[in-house]
């Protein structure tokens, strides 16, 4: 039987404590401000990160792990492991996932596999521990890589900036209907399309937008399957423990998760956004 690892980026913000837990490897993302670039969690708390970003007249901006960085994680993995199952957030907001398969074109001691999650967040987290759950009850490269595009297709995920524009200074937002003029009047629910995030609806106001959004979640959860849901959010974890306890009580058969947007999606989307991740828990 094949010894499998799981490396995810920084990006999926799984806790230290569940990596562990689930044998799941991290390699951060980096968030720069000025001259000063910090490795998110390992050099950056996601609390510090919020802070400096209220306290300092400049704002932040992110970059990708190096190549080496991939290389050398790779080595140390094929010390103990015949393959590697690397997660990454979407190849379209990030040049990450290039360069997790650039490191594995140039290393030949160990099997690894690149998959995009074509998303960021809990939602790549879910990847990362469907895939360690998988490894650890023996399940093959092929069986495991089988049910994450199986995932994929069936993973949703809404949320909404309190302010928008820090995704359009970063150039992650997409839709040319969202022109600069019009970016402080509305709070338009975005989503992940072909790997970018584009407006799903345009809404004028954030609590239309959140209502939205759990109507959404309503038509999926009809069915009564069980799904694995997490709500996500930059710095407002009172509200999202309230979302949270709306679903929990609304979906007694699902799974729900606080989750946050750590240092580098929160240059990107700003303090105070909102969303939630959902996937039905047993695709097979
Ligand atoms: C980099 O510098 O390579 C990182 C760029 C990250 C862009 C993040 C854009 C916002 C993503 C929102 C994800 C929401 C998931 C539910």
């Amino acid at each position: 039987m094949s010894k499998i690892a799981v490396l995810t980026d920084s990006t999926s913000y799984l806790p230290k404590d569940i990596r562990q837990e689930h044998n799941i490897e991290m390699i951060p993302l980096n968030v720069v401000f000025g001259e000063e670039e910090y490795k998110e969690e390992l050099e950056i708390t996601t609390e510090q990160f919020y802070e400096e970003m209220k306290s300092k007249d400049m704002l932040p901006k992110t970059s990708q792990p190096s190549i080496g960085l991939f290389e050398e994680t790779y080595q140390r993995l094929a010390q103990d492991h015949d393959d590697i199952i690397v997660i990454t957030l979407s190849s379209g907001i990030s040049g990450t996932y290039q360069t997790a398969v650039s490191a594995a074109n140039m290393t030949e001691n160990i099997d690894v596999h690149v998959f995009d999650s074509e998303i960021s967040c809990m939602p790549q987290g879910f990847f990362a521990l469907a895939a360690s759950r998988m490894a650890g009850e023996g399940k093959s490269v092929h069986e495991i890589l089988a049910y994450l595009e199986l995932m994929k297709d069936n993973m949703r995920a809404y949320f909404m900036a309190d302010d928008l524009s820090h995704l359009h200074r970063g150039g992650r937002l997409n839709g040319a209907q969202l022109v600069v003029g019009s970016l402080l009047q509305i709070k338009p629910v975005l989503h992940f399309e072909n790997k970018v995030i584009v407006p799903f609806e345009k809404v004028r106001t954030a609590k239309r937008a959140l209502t939205r959004i759990k109507d959404l979640l309503d038509e999926d959860a009809a069915s009564g399957e069980p799904l694995d849901i997490t709500v996500i959010h930059a710095n407002r974890p009172e509200k999202a423990e309230e979302i949270a306890g709306e679903l929990r009580e609304k979906y007694p058969t699902a799974s729900v998760y606080v989750s946050y947007f750590g240092p580098v999606i929160g240059t990107h989307l700003g303090e105070g956004s909102l969303g939630v991740g959902w996937v039905k828990a047993n695709l097979v």
